[in-house]
C-alpha cells in the first residue's frame, strides 16, 4: 500500500545522505509520497521529481541562544509535516540526532499512531558511540524506534557491544543507483587528466578523514607503483587532504597523484579506472567499493567492519589486513600486471552486485519493513 513517509538525513556528500536521498527517490517512483526534512537540499536531487517534497529546516539565530536548537526545530518540523501531510512513517537515518528528533517529532504531532523506523550508517555508533555523554541518545533513539536496520552485520554487531545492549537490528545493506552506475569503460577522460594509455590507473575516493588511512593509501601505491607505470587518482576532500599532498612529496610519488578533488560524477571517474582503493580503519559499509564494483573495477580493501560483506576475497577483489600496507601493495601489484584477472574479478563483481546488492530488492526490504511497523499501530 502506499505510504507517506518522511525521511530525516544529512543533505550532504557521504554515504548516508547518498542513499537516503536514493531510497527516497525509488520509493517516490514507486508511488509513495516522501517528504524529506532536512537543512538543505540533498545533493543527488538535482531535478525536478514528482511525489516528493522537502522541507528545509530553518533555525532562528535568536540572541538568547547561546547554540541555535537545530535538533529541536527539526523536530518540531518533524510535527508540522506530520500534521501537514499526515505522514504514516519516519525513517531516520542516524540515530542522533534523527531518531531523537522523529520520536520528539512525532509525539509533539496532533496525528498519533505515526511509526519510526532508524537506519544506522556507521558514524552514530563508530564514532559518536564512542562518547559515552552520547550514549544515552543514541539508546534513546533506538529503543523509542519501531523498527532499527544497520548497513552491515558487522555494524549490528558493534552497535549492540557499544551499548551494551540486545537490539534486534535488522540487516538491509546499501544499494546503488543502477542508471548512474553500470559496466562502463570510458578512455577520453584519461587524455584530459595526462594518463597514458599504458598507465594503470588506481582510484581512491573519500572524504580524506582520518578513519579513510589516506597515509596507507599513499604508501600502498607508493611501493605498488615503484617499477609500474601507474598513475593514483584521489576523489574528494576533507581534513586530511594537506598531509597527503605532504607525504606524497617526501614518498616521491607527487607526480604519479592526480588530485581531483571533490567530484559530483565519480562513476565517470570510476570508468577511466582499473583499481580501486580503501584501507580504513573503520567503514561500516563502504558505498564507494559497491559503486566501483557495479562499474566494473575491481578493489582493494582492508578488513575493517562492513568491507568484507561487500568484498569476496579473490573473488570480486581483495580484502587486506587493516594497516597492512606491505600486503596492500602486493594485491594492486598483482592486479596491475594480470589484465585477465582484472577482468575476472570486475565480472564477478558485476553479477554479486546485481545479485546482492540490487537497488529494488533493497526498497522492497525497507516498504515490507514499512509495512509491518505500520502494521503495529
Ligand atoms: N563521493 C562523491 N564525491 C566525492 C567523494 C565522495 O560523490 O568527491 C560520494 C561517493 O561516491 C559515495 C559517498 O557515494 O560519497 C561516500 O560514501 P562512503 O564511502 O563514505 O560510504
Amino acid at each position: 500500500m502506499k505510504k507517506a513517509i518522511g525521511i530525516l538525513c544529512y543533505p550532504s556528500v557521504g554515504g548516508s545522505g547518498v542513499v537516503a536521498t536514493e531510497l527516497g527517490m525509488k520509493l517516490a517512483d514507486r508511488g509513495h509520497d516522501v517528504h524529506f526534512i532536512t537543512s538543505s537540499i540533498p545533493f543527488r536531487l538535482t531535478e525536478y521529481r514528482p511525489n516528493i517534497t522537502v522541507h528545509l529546516v530553518e533555525v532562528n539565530q535568536y540572541s538568547v541562544f547561546k547554540y541555535p536548537p537545530y535538533d529541536i526545530t527539526l523536530a518540531s518540523k518533524v510535527a508540522e509535516v506530520i500534521d501537514l501531510f499526515d505522514l504514516d512513517i519516519i525513517h531516520a537515518h542516524y540515530a542522533v540526532p534523527h531518531a531523537v528528533c522523529a520520536e520528539l517529532g512525532r509525539n509533539m504531532a496532533k496525528k498519533k499512531g505515526v511509526g519510526v523506523v532508524t537506519t544506522l550508517h556507521g558514524t552514530d555508533i563508530t564514532v559518536i558511540g564512542q562518547d559515552l555523554e552520547m550514549q544515552p541518545a543514541i539508546r534513546y533513539g533506538i529503543e523509542s524506534s519501531d523498527a532499527v536496520t544497520a548497513v552491515s552485520e558487522s555494524l549490528a554487531l558493534e552497535t549492540n557491544i557499544t551499548l551494551n545492549g540486545q537490539y534486534a537490528i535488522e540487516v538491509i545493506p546499501n544499494s546503488i543507483d543502477e542508471s548512474m552506475y553500470y559496466p562502463m569503460r570510458d578512455e577520453r577522460l584519461k587524455r584530459h587528466y595526462g594518463i597514458e594509455p599504458d598507465e594503470i590507473v588506481v582510484i581512491h575516493i573519500s572524504n580524506f578523514r582520518p578513519v579513510k588511512r589516506i597515509d596507507d593509501t599513499i604508501a600502498a601505491f607508493a611501493i605498488a607503483s615503484k617499477d609500474r607505470a601507474m598513475r593514483l587518482l584521489l576523489v574528494g576532500d576533507g581534513p586530511e587532504m594537506g598531509q597527503t599532498r605532504r607525504r606524497a612529496k617526501e614518498l616521491g610519488i607527487y607526480d604519479k597523484i592526480i588530485f581531483a578533488g571533490k567530484q559530483e560524477h565519480v562513476a565517470q571517474l570510476l570508468a577511466i579506472s582499473d583499481i580501486h582503493l580503501l584501507l580504513s580503519e573503520k567503514e561500516a559499509f563502504g558505498l564507494v567499493v559497491l559503486e566501483a564494483m557495479a562499474v566494473g573495477v575491481p578493489s582493494v580493501v582492508s578488513s575493517a567492519g562492513g568491507l568484507p560483506e561487500v568484498i569476496q576475497d579473490g573473488k570480486t577483489g581483495f580484502i587486506v589486513p587493516t594497516y597492512d600496507v606491505k600486503t596492500a601493495a602486493d594485491r594492486i601489484g598483482k592486479l596491475a600486471d594480470d589484465a585477465a584477472l582484472r577482468e575476472e574479478l570486475a565480472e564477478e563483481g558485476i553479477r554479486d552486485t546485481r545479485r546482492r546488492f540490487d537497488s529494488n530488492q533493497v526498497v522492497r526490504a525497507y516498504e515490507l519493513l514499512y509495512e509491518r511497523v505500520c502494521a503495529q499501530y
